[in-house]
């Protein structure tokens, strides 16, 4: 008997043993460090970056044992920026954080078993920026991971601790690894308060965790902060004490932190002050800030995601804004376009911003954060969503200019670019909520430094390195293979269970997880209702911006403008994003509409339930913790996207009036116990 107890004292032993060796929080993220063979590295030059780059190059060499790696500052003009060249034994850059820059990507090379040949990298963008939307009272607008792990995590919002210093090392050391250079560390509904003297201490104490790894530090300011926390009456952006004030201010942060990188502006949009207020223009306000910064190299990214209470169709406001502005900014200022006219759906034909301005550098701003698509709870890559944009031709020049070339500086030259993404982290041990969160905020800044990047390359260099098996030294085939099918299909899934066919902006108002496509309100604006978006009734659905409605389509440029004019050139997955649509209208395969929405939506339930099936056959592939979180985290997904599905068709239903095809699952929900769920503040 004492035997039998010994041996299952033994195996239970054994057992907590292996679970403790594969124990996994996911905090390591993509960066895991595993146990190196020795390198030796040398360089011609010493400074901070390369002590980084050497000390990285140790910790975590996966190459040939006993190798001698040199670091080179060159002047190869073929080496742009912050770019490098990698050679068989050495890393050369211009600069020295691009020797960093050149000891991550060696690295990843080894995690992919690639093989260490000469090529030369060079970033797309020469600022590459997270915007943290973090309140100073530590909560995140649309933030799914946790409290801000810059503020309010202590009584006043403003003590620092040495689990802050090091958290922001470990931040700023992420970011570095995939060539983000910059972070805006508050939100864009901006308290004024950031520009108080205590909160830029703290500023500057972040920006001091943040520099040794490149990282520069902005701000979003907001435009009444000469009232709000100056003694001006006033913040009108032409009158003489007010340029002081902002002069006054930005002399008092680049004392503090010399090397700031300047203000975010979201100005007369969604209630914030702007220099409107004062019957001034967007360029008056900008200007007005770039005056201030301008000597001290900083910039402004003054947003364009402004639009008004007006008749006028929401996704053409911006463009009508800022077209007749093009050419008065000052040369600091950069326009910062989100990548559709709308607001971050699912999926949007890109913003014709991109297209327009043509002596005003613009900026693309992407959603790393899943405010539309499935925040913390669902799988939903989005590099092939921001690939799709940046691939999007603008016909500005003529056939090739593409969204990326617009705004990288192929098309035209500017003194800077710059690409920013809206953050996912916050203080959650794995820092993004939803493990594969985390491929969002590492494809986000692979396509920052390289904007011709595919997303099935960014999804297997994020799978092999944040899954590499310590002991085999390799990631298991099948499971990269299986995960990165997954990941590519994703977010096609999303738009399927969501809003397939170009349907838009139809989720439950506040939390804008589940679907209300019924929501409407007679109290509020229109463009903040969903009917508004679909537009759906017995005839058929769809916002019509054809020439006969709202002629959005006419802010493109041709040939695009007519093919999306046209119902039957305009491209299928934009149909009812430009066109009201007759349900008995015949698609491509020769099914008319209501039947092949249908299909669609069910379509993107399926595709959940096989990703479920698929990870399910990974057991075993990984470590049991990650393996468990993303498994649940599928059944939860499973759940809502039929939820989105039957709320979706078989309200649709009343206007169709047609029968749910019976090739396909029916509705296991009813549409009123849906509006319950969907308003529940739990349902989210
Ligand atoms: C920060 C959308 C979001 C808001 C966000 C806004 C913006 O409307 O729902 O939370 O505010 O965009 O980008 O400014």
């Amino acid at each position: 008997m004492a035997n039998i107890k010994r041996i299952i004292i033994v195996a239970l032993l054994m057992l907590s043993q292996a679970t403790i060796s594969k124990a996994e929080d996911g905090h390591a993220l993509w960066l895991r460090n595993h146990s190196a063979v020795n390198v030796n590295i040398s360089s011609t030059t010493r400074s901070a970056f390369v002590d980084l780059a050497t000390d990285e190059l140790k910790k975590g060499w996966l190459g040939k044992e006993n190798m001698s790696i040199k670091l080179n500052l060159s002047k190869n003009p073929a080496i742009k920026g912050d770019g490098f060249q990698l050679e068989e034994s050495a890393i050369n850059a211009r600069t020295e954080l691009g020797l960093l820059y050149g000891a991550y990507e060696l690295l990843r090379r080894q995690y992919l078993n690639l093989p260490q040949r000469n090529f030369i990298s060079n970033p797309a963008y020469s600022r590459r920026i997270l915007n943290h939307w973090d309140n100073l009272d530590g909560t995140i607008e649309r933030g799914y991971a946790g409290s801000s792990i810059f503020w309010g995590n202590a009584a006043n919002g403003l003590d620092i601790t040495n689990q802050d210093r090091e958290k922001w090392k470990a931040y700023a050391r992420a970011n570095a690894s995939v060539g983000i250079n910059g972070a805006v560390l508050n939100n864009v509904n901006a308290s004024a308060k950031i520009l108080t003297r205590a909160y830029l201490e703290k500023v500057k104490a972040i920006a001091e965790s943040l520099r040794p790894y490149g990282i520069k530090t902005y701000l979003s300011v907001n435009f009444s902060s000469p009232v709000l926390i100056g003694k001006l009456k006033k913040a009108d952006p032409l009158d003489p004490q007010v340029k002081q004030w902002w002069k006054d201010k930005a002399a008092e942060i680049y004392k503090l932190i010399p090397d700031f990188g300047g203000f975010l502006v979201k100005a007369n949009s969604e209630g914030q002050p702007g220099p409107q207020d004062y019957g001034r223009t967007h360029v008056d306000g900008a200007n007005m800030l770039a005056d201030a910064l301008a000597p001290f190299d900083g910039i402004v990214m003054w947003r364009a995601f402004v639009y008004n209470p007006s008749p006028e169709d929401r996704t053409k406001q911006a463009y009508k804004e800022f077209l007749p502005l093009d050419g008065a900014f000052k040369k600091n200022v950069i326009l910062q376009v989100k990548n559709g006219p709308l607001d971050f759906q699912p999926r949007e034909p890109f913003s014709p911003l991109f297209g327009a301005m043509s002596k005003t550098p613009v900026m693309p701003e992407f959603q790393i954060t899943q405010e539309y698509l499935g925040a913390s709870k669902q799988l939903v890559f989005l590099s092939t969503l921001w690939e799709e944009c940046l691939n999007s031709d603008t016909y500005k020049n003529g056939k090739g200019s593409t969204v990326a070339a617009c705004t990288d500086g192929s098309l035209s030259k500017t003194d800077f670019t710059a690409i920013a993404g809206v953050a996912n982290i916050g203080n959650d041990v794995n820092w993004t909520g939803h493990t594969f969160a985390q491929a969002n905020w590492y494809a986000f800044g692979r396509l920052a430094w390289n904007n011709k990047l595919e997303s099935k390359t960014i999804a297997e260099e994020w799978i092999k390195q944040t899954f590499l098996d310590d002991k085999e030294k390799k990631t298991d085939a099948n499971f990269v293979k299986t995960t990165q099918e997954i990941m590519l299909e994703s977010r096609e899934a999303a738009v399927d269970y969501m809003m397939p066919l170009g349907l838009h902006h139809i989720f439950a108002e506040g939390h804008h997880y589940g679907p209300a496509p019924w929501f409407s309100n007679d109290k509020i604006r229109a463009d903040w209702t969903s009917v508004y978006y679909h537009k759906a009734d017995t005839v058929g659905i769809g916002f019509d911006r054809s020439r006969g409605g709202s002629d959005a389509v006419d802010q493109y440029h041709e040939p695009l403008s007519s093919t999306f004019n046209n119902l039957s050139s305009c491209p299928e997955m934009y149909l009812l994003w430009f066109h009201h649509v007759p349900w008995s209208y015949r698609l491509k395969n020769g099914k008319d509409l209501w039947t092949e929405l249908c299909i669609r939506y069910d379509h993107g339930v399926q595709k959940v339930r096989s990703f479920q099936k698929d990870w399910d056959k990974m057991k075993g592939s990984i470590d049991s913790e990650r393996f468990a979180e993303v498994q649940s985290k599928l059944r939860t997904q499973s759940r809502d996207a039929q939820i989105w599905k039957d709320a979706c068709l078989l309200y649709f239903q009343q206007f169709s009036r047609r029968e749910i095809p019976f090739e396909i699952e029916r509705p296991v929900h009813d549409l009123q116990s849906l509006k319950e769920l969907t308003k529940s503040k739990d349902y989210n």
